[in-house]
């Protein structure tokens, strides 16, 4: 296999997990590089439910290497009792997990941040998962931020902290006191966590080029959506990294000639959890079912997604934004049984017809899809081994999303076991 980046074109949850978990037999090292424990990728391993947020998914394949790039904001909490859950269901990362000590870390300031930053939004909150990942990106680039390296050397991490907390802006002084954060208990806390993090830190971008240079095969594994892309996304209804496929660039420190393909994943149909426009939304009872069926829950935060159609333009523009050669097409099956199914394939915005999808989020807002009905089919698609044994009507269903994306559905999901997957030969 060509080394891969593996991203979702949508709002997140389009079933990353599972194809990545899928493709890791045929990979040698798996690696995130962006987002933090925000992210929440679902795995059915023999039988079993894994849910990781933090550690790459090829985790659960003993042999692989795991790496955590630079990319990734890295809550020293949230690693440890992940790696703890894995340990007590007889997964241990101990010997093939590496974590870029150029990793930002998520402390509890940011936390609080994010939490009171949502507050104060009102009406303009982004609907955050209040993992601290906005605030810890914005140290990053404020260029105050802490990393895991800094971990190594006390001195140097109590000296940060103390600069970052003897902020004089009495918006955070406030916040501060009224969350009872201190340097000496953060520094106490971090630091009573740090052995049990410090023997994975490692200088991952070296790692990576050595295991190129020795033939290996990487495969990179994205975090959210294109639409959430701090860049290319719903801004400012976006999360603070680079889902798309340059972040996997600039996450690990691998160059662009080493990437051969990128794979899209793609629901078939959309979810978004969240606030932010989303044209193809349903708020009736066909989003009910589809959010009911497709048990479109966060699995981080539990949150409600909201449910609507395929929204082609958006995933044409997710296609484009991230040089996507092939599409893995998820959740056909929650498809099943619905009568009739509805494509955008344009929108209308101020009276215009607008075929790309709008860059600004005012327009988007404004945007009303313009739909296309496709007859549905009565017969099941869990587990079709071949596309020619899928109904004709569903056929059709991925033969028109494949035309408007402009890019072909190389595998389709059928269900949430590894066995429920087709690849189209
Ligand atoms: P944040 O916390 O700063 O990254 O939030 C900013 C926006 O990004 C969205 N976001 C996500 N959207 C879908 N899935 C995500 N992961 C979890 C899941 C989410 C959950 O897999 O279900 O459990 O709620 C994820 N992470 C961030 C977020 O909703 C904001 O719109
Ligand atoms: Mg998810």
């Amino acid at each position: 296999m060509p080394n891969l980046i593996v991203l979702g074109t949508q709002w997140g949850d389009e079933g990353k997990g599972k194809i990545v978990d899928l493709l890791t037999d045929r990979a040698d090292v798996i690696v995130r590089y962006q987002g933090g424990h925000n992210a929440g990728h679902t795995i059915v391993s023999g039988g079993e439910k894994f849910v990781l947020h933090l550690i790459p998914s090829g985790i659960l394949h003993p042999e692989k290497l795991c790496v955590i790039g630079n990319g990734v904001a890295l809550d020293p909490h949230a690693f440890v009792e992940e790696r703890q859950m894995l340990k007590s269901r007889g997964i241990s990362v101990d010997k093939n997990l590496r974590i870029s000590d150029a990793c930002h870390l998520i402390l509890p300031y940011h936390r609080a941040i994010d939490k009171q930053s949502e507050i104060s939004r009102g009406s303009r909150r982004i609907g955050t998962t209040g993992r601290g990942i906005g605030p810890a990106y914005v140290d990053k680039m404020a260029r105050i931020g802490i990393r895991l390296g800094d971990l190594q050397h006390p001195a140097l991490f109590r000296e940060k902290l103390t600069q970052n907390l003897a902020e004089t802006n009495t918006f955070l002084e406030k916040l501060f006191t009224a969350h009872g954060l201190d340097v000496e208990s953060i520094y106490n806390e971090t630091m009573a966590l740090a052995d049990q993090i410090l023997p994975f830190a490692d200088d991952t971008a070296l790692t990576l080029h050595r295991a190129i240079r020795e033939g290996k095969t990487l495969l990179f594994e994205g975090a959210q959506g294109t639409l959430l892309d701090v860049d290319h996304g719903t801004y400012p209804f976006v999360t603070s990294s680079n889902a798309s496929a340059g972040g996997a660039l600039t996450g690990t420190g691998v160059g662009p000639t080493a990437i051969d393909r990128v794979l899209g994943v793609t629901k078939a149909y959309t979810t978004r959890v969240g606030s932010g426009p989303f044209p193809t939304e349903l708020i009736n009872e066909a989003g009910e079912y589809l959010r009911t069926k497709g048990q479109e829950f966060g699995a981080t935060t539990g949150r409600a997604r909201r449910c609507g159609w395929f929204d082609a333009p958006a995933v044409r523009y997710a296609c484009r934004i991230n040089g996507i050669s092939a599409i893995a097409l998820t959740k056909i099956d929650v498809l099943d049984a619905l009568p009739t199914l509805k494509i955008a394939t344009a929108y209308e915005i101020g009276g215009q017809r607008v075929e790309e999808f709008p860059r600004r989020v005012e327009l988007l807002t404004k945007a009303r899809p313009i739909y296309e009905d496709h007859p549905g089919w009565t017969e099941s698609t869990v587990g079709a081994k071949r596309f020619e044994d899928l109904p004709a009507n569903a056929r059709r269903y991925i033969a028109r999303i494949e035309e408007l994306i402009e890019v072909p559905v190389t595998i389709l999901s059928t269900g949430v076991g590894r066995e429920e997957t087709l690849i189209r030969q």
